[in-house]
């Protein structure tokens, strides 16, 4: 593996910060290569479990701990009745814990007010209403494991005629639970990676290779349209106070109020996200003499993009409570209904799970390159390259709830293509090293730009008929 960082030589196009040179491994002709690193970690909480409660002996275990910011408010018989500003707590105490002014006999009183008697609950069915909208396991039950193994040699019976026909294969596989359980409870990733080796003739070297990949989990948004189009990452972020990294932290961060209180007690918040890609291509390696040779290469890679909403809920009647309070399967399954449960108002729906993908991402590449060694001082480098890109794309904000916020959506088509010709000559002088080089980058949209006047109709409410012409 060799990492660039500046100063390119020409043969190096398409680049802006850095060029990353990855040559993978190839099977042996003679013998089976065997290697591979399994890390396991039994499936453990990734939260609280250290964090002290009132008394040094009461461990507070989870979020669903008794004694857990989210919990006690509302559960604590010295306060969960008359409210956390009832007295029981004095300010430094309340203000560790979620506010819940007024207490239970608060919100028992309220709901006589209305007309509805259905919903007229006592405190202890109130209460019986919160512990069901809290039932979530959430447990972490899966392992966080990364098995990393290649295997390679010559191919049996085939290697002898068939120029030493060897292989290369190798799986590489990770999961990272997630912080809170979701609709995923893990980020996985599978990859198989492929290599096919033959020397058609002494001076012939040919490379198939094929690679696959797939990667499931949660998308890294709630709210917004898909800008990082991958699943989130699990495990335990590396910096748990910001969003430094994308994918790290979302699951983690802004879940003290009544929205992100949804994230750790529902499953739903955010889009399933799923990620396929998949690689075929070939290298052909001739040389020619001693001093020349020359690589032709051409891959093709996919990318299938996937998110959406993980189930609609359920909405049949699960449970009654008192009077006539009915309780369907919230807060699991996703819904752009807006509720709230009662009290602690765990958002049971509403703007959850925005993300909509379907984009495809296609990429051909074909490039040949040509060196000689012109002498002892002169290495002369020159290839063409082309790359067409076949970009089918449809990502969308969804959502039913909040209909004045404009929903952003991408739903187009487009096949740019680039080409680049570069010649450079690398000479040496007793240890000094100079690369001079020439690079000739073409890129074609292989599109239409917008047409449109400064006051175009067609950007006003009247002119929506004609603004698809315009854009
Ligand atoms: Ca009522």
């Amino acid at each position: 593996m060799q990492v660039q960082t500046g100063g390119f030589n020409a043969e190096y196009g398409n680049v802006r910060a850095g060029q990353v040179s990855v040559v993978t491994k190839e099977g042996s002709r003679g013998k089976y290569t065997f290697d591979g690193i399994v890390r396991y970690d039994r499936p453990r909480s990734l939260n609280f479990e250290n964090v002290f409660g009132p008394n040094a002996a009461d461990k507070v275990k989870g979020p669903k701990d008794l004694y857990a910011y989210y919990m006690r408010p509302f559960l604590d018989p010295a306060v969960s009745d008359r409210g956390t500003d009832g007295g029981a707590w004095d300010l430094y105490t309340r203000r560790q814990y979620y506010p819940f002014d007024g207490g239970w006999n608060k919100i028992a009183a309220d709901q006589l007010k209305d007309t509805d008697p259905t919903n007229d609950l006592s405190v202890a069915q109130l209460k019986e209403v919160f512990n069901y909208h809290h039932r979530k396991n959430v447990e972490i039950e899966d392992a966080n494991y990364e098995i990393d193994a290649t295997l390679g040699g010559p191919i049996p019976f085939l290697s002898k005629p068939l120029g030493g026909l060897r292989f290369s294969a190798s799986y590489r596989g990770i999961q990272e639970p997630y912080f809170y359980p979701q609709a995923r409870t893990s980020f996985k990733e599978d990859v198989f990676r492929g290599k096919i080796t033959a020397d058609l003739k002494t001076n012939i070297k040919l490379n198939l290779q094929g690679m696959w990949a797939k990667q499931e989990g949660m998308a890294d948004y709630a709210f917004e349209i898909v800008d990082f189009p991958n699943p989130q990452r699990g495990g335990i972020p590396l910096y748990p106070w910001a969003d430094v990294e994308p994918g790290r932290t979302s699951l983690v961060n802004d879940n003290a109020d009544h929205v992100g209180r949804s994230v750790i007690f529902g499953e739903d918040v955010y889009s399933i996200n799923d990620t396929k890609r998949n690689l075929l291509g070939g290298s052909l390696t001739h040389t020619l003499n001693k001093n020349t040779f020359y690589e032709i290469h051409v891959s093709r890679f996919h990318t299938a993009y996937d998110s959406y909403p993980s189930r609609r809920r359920n909405t049949s009647t699960v449970r009654t409570i008192g009077p006539g309070y009915v309780l369907d399967e919230s807060p699991f399954g996703w819904t752009s209904n807006g509720t709230s449960s009662i009290g602690s108002g765990l958002r049971l729906g509403g703007h959850w799970a925005r993300a909509r993908d379907t984009s495809r991402v296609t990429v051909w590449n074909a490039k040949i390159d040509l060196t000689k060694q012109l002498n002892r001082v002169q290495e002369l480098k020159t290839g063409i390259e082309l790359i067409f890109n076949d970009l089918t794309m449809n990502f969308r904000s969804d959502d039913s709830v909040i209909v004045h916020l404009q929903r952003s959506r991408q739903r187009w088509e487009q096949s740019p293509m680039q080409a680049a010709a570069y010649l450079q000559n690398k000479l040496e002088f007793k240890g000094m090293i100079a690369i001079v080089g020439l690079r000739l980058d073409y890129f074609d949209p292989r599109g239409e730009w917008f047409q449109y006047s400064a006051f175009d109709r067609s950007f006003t409410a009247k002119g929506s008929a004609t603004r698809a012409d315009v854009l």
